[in-house]
């Protein structure tokens, strides 16, 4: 019997609780199953009491404390600590049914999803087959805000990217807080981020606005970065240098061609509706259920 799951990642304060929040939400509308598991140790608040907590194994002000490690290394400490024990999650996953959503929610630090091989590791344990055998997808959460400064968009991008070439699981992209630009970037803009095209650092409003301040235009601007001090710190920022890595990181990521983003607005029931449809597209969770028999009143409901 398989198991249905989504893990929820991305940057520090990217809007995973939210969502995962607004998700179990949805789902208990819809009367569906929900299993949360929280797996960042550093949390301090939820809006649905977690069903597993990784606190309840370690905690990262325990280990900072006993261990004198600094947040970061206290947050790999941890996850090694869990992989150490994986147990407290057989035990508590052992025995969900097909019908529940297991949500698994993140912590923010950038380095588990990039640097270390502890996450790959635990996607395959809660994926193997003979072990929970969970058809996992995973979320990538990057704020929608990160679309008001190019270059940040597109590092974001390569980070998202790097995520989904490491864990080797079925992988929505999503940007989040919709909410926060849906007034700043007009729809026409936003179809160029949602699916990202590298054209966008060559016509970047920042860039045209700065010239305007500094009275130059493009030609002059390139003719002074060729003659400008490599190692000065603007330059380095905002030179020619900058923008050939740019647009080498945005090239790469366009021939790649495997990411687009789905926008989120929690606020809004069909948005969440939506991105849960394209999770459970992604692990095939509709395929596998067993027709159910609809319960009184949810007749009388359906009568009404
Ligand atoms: N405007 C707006 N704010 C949001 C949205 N989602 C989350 N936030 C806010 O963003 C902040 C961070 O949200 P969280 O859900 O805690 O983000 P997170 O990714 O879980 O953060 P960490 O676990 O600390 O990495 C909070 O202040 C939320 O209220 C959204 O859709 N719109
Ligand atoms: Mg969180």
């Amino acid at each position: 019997m398989s198991k249905f799951g989504v893990m929820v990642m991305g940057p520090a304060g990217a809007g995973k609780s939210t969502f995962c929040a607004s998700l179990i939400t949805h789902l208990q509308l819809n009367r569906r199953s929900a299993f949360y598991v929280n797996l960042d140790p550093a949390a301090e608040t939820f809006e649905h009491s977690p069903d597993l907590d990784i606190r309840d194994l370690i905690s990262l002000e325990d280990v900072m404390e006993e261990m004198g490690l600094g947040p970061n290394g206290g947050l790999i400490y941890c996850f090694e600590f869990l992989m150490e024990n994986l147990d407290f999650l057989t035990d508590a996953l052992d025995s969900l049914t097909e019908e529940y959503l297991i949500i698994f929610d993140m912590p923010g630090q950038i380095e588990l999803y990039t640097h270390v091989p502890i996450l790959p590791a635990l996607v395959r344990f809660l994926t193997r087959t003979g072990s929970l055998d969970i058809r996992l997808c995973a979320a990538y959460l990057l704020e929608a805000t990160f679309v008001v400064d190019r270059a940040k968009f597109f590092a974001g991008t390569l980070s998202a990217m790097s995520a989904m070439i490491m864990l080797e699981v079925p992988h929505i992209n999503i940007l989040s807080k919709m909410d926060l630009v849906k007034d700043q970037v007009r729809k026409k803009d936003l179809k160029r981020f949602i699916n990202p095209d590298s054209g966008l650092l060559d016509d970047d409003p920042a860039d045209v606005a700065r010239r305007a301040v500094e009275g130059k235009n493009a030609l002059e601007e390139q003719e002074e970065d060729a003659t400008a001090d490599p190692q000065d710190k603007d330059t380095l920022m905002r030179g020619s240098g900058f923008r050939k890595l740019n647009k080498a990181v945005a090239g790469l990521i366009e021939n790649f061609s495997m990411i687009s983003y789905l926008k989120l607005d929690v606020q809004d029931e069909d948005s969440v509706g939506a991105i849960l449809s394209y999770i459970d597209d992604c692990i095939q969770y509709h395929e596998a259920q067993e027709p159910r028999e609809l319960k009184e009143e949810e007749f009388d409901e359906m009568d009404q």
